[in-house]
């Protein structure tokens, strides 16, 4: 594409439980979020991913769509439950068959693939032993990339740990929003460590077959709202819960230095042992990092802290920016101030991919997504002014490939490039999908 190099990978993204349905197929096993969706009032409609875009049986037809969009990659997730259904029992070759037979398919459209061992779909048997917040997860996580590493790695996959740990620890175990729907403290910040710790164990085994190895993050950069002492004080406080927790164990393999002072009365940190940080600081090939939005907060009042989410934070609307149907503010610069703010405050940062960016609107099949095309063609122009400045960026995937199970907020949200008609599955590419092919085929 123009003004990118040649070797720049271009890609779309998926994940297992979005997308795939057949929950109860070839002895997979339950995760925590086939739980959650099933307990009234979790999602919106009481929907649930049962079925989703029947990716499990349509696949073929998926990846005809994708080698029609002249990607060069494309970022999918394997469902842990599929491969060990109660995550540390025997596996399931029946599961493990799929994603051969996906791979083998992309191989023969010559598409790479870009795979995340962990995109939120915990086998319900480890979270009724404690879930993240022990430390035995870690360890089945790591024997479960062992399965998948050697099963999976003729095919020569680019491996991506954890989806957004952030979303796992704090907004599964503090906000109670997703999968298991806890509201903890101390859980919370064990969760955000073990996941960790299973992402460092998981890059010493997928190394071992030699193939590029690196982990996801949802960063967003936290503006205050004012420019007032307090506000600009509780934006770094969400800096640490969001971003901080993550990025500095993983590229200083240090916690913050403030991470006692803004957690509190969360100070009990049994959950780390020596060597840990060692590990979870074990060099990545490639950082990916999903861009959506800047996140606008101002002080609000401290309490006693129960929750890594109680820290005197209240999040703000900035007047101005467009939104998507999420209420997201659209700010495509926000992007570059990710990339060069990450290079800046972590010296040796591993190049980086942009492993997901896009918006969600109510589209109709027989309307142009006009307002997608612009919020694409925006944050890649951000991108090249990035790249301008001298960070390190090897590619980009759009989220998603379809329309999808938007987790807690159902199928209202349609994030694709593919309309899906859930009542008859019928796919119908947008009009931003004949715009990107265009883009990267001309
Ligand atoms: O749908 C999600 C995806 O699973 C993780 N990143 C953000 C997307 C949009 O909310």
């Amino acid at each position: 594409m123009e003004g990118f190099p040649a070797e720049f990978v271009w890609g779309v993204a998926t994940a297992a439980y979005q997308i795939e349905g057949a929950v109860a197929e070839d002895g997979r096993g339950p995760s925590i979020w086939d739980t959650f969706s099933h307990t009234p009032g979790r999602v919106a409609k009481g929907e649930t991913g049962d079925v989703a875009c029947d990716h499990y049986h349509r696949w073929p037809e998926d990846l005809d769509l994708l080698a029609d969009l002249g990607v060069d990659a494309y970022r999918l997730s394997i469902a842990w439950p599929r491969v060990k259904p109660t995550g540390s029992g025997p596996v399931e070759q029946r599961g493990l068959d799929f994603y051969r037979r996906l791979l083998d398919g992309l191989r023969s459209r010559n598409i790479t693939p870009y795979v995340t061992l962990y995109h939120w779909d915990l086998p319900q048997s480890l979270e009724d032993n404690g879930g993240w917040r022990v430390r035995d997860t870690a360890q089945r996580f790591a024997e479960y990339a062992e399965v998948v590493g050697s099963a999976l790695a003729e095919f020569e996959p680019r491996w991506i740990t954890l989806n957004e740990p952030y979303c796992s620890a704090i907004v599964g175990y503090a906000q109670g929003r997703h999968a298991p729907g806890a509201r903890e403290g101390h859980g919370a910040l064990a969760a955000a460590h073990h996941l960790l710790l299973a992402h460092g164990l998981a890059v010493g085994v997928l190394r071992s077959y030699g193939l590029p190895v690196g982990v996801t993050l949802n960063y967003s950069p936290i503006v205050p709202l004012s420019p007032a002492e307090e506000d600009r004080i509780a934006a770094r406080r969400l800096d640490l819960v969001h971003n901080r927790i993550f990025l500095d164990p993983l590229l200083r393999g240090a916690y913050p230095d403030d991470y006692d002072e803004v957690l509190g009365s969360l100070t009990d940190r049994s959950f780390v042992r020596d060597g840990d940080l060692a590990i979870i600081s074990t060099p990545v090939d490639f950082l990916g990092i999903n861009y959506y939005f800047r996140i606008h907060v101002r002080a609000g009042t401290l309490t006693a802290g129960d929750t890594p989410h109680d820290i005197g934070v209240v999040y703000g609307t900035p007047d101005g920016p467009p939104r998507t149907m999420l209420d997201w503010p659209i700010e495509p610069e926000g992007l570059v101030e990710t990339l060069v703010g990450l290079r800046a405050a972590y010296p040796g940062l591993p190049p980086i991919y942009i492993t997901e960016n896009g918006c969600a609107y109510p589209d109709r099949p027989d309307e142009p997504d006009d307002a997608r095309i612009a919020y694409v063609a925006d944050h890649l122009a951000a991108l090249r002014r990035a790249m301008a400045a001298g960070v390190d960026v090897r590619g980009y995937f759009y989220w998603s490939l379809l329309d999808n199970f938007e987790w807690a907020r159902g199928y209202d949200p349609r994030f694709g490039l593919v309309h899906v008609d859930y009542q008859t599955q019928v796919r119908t590419p947008k009009a931003s999908y004949h715009w990107l092919r265009e883009q990267l085929t001309s």
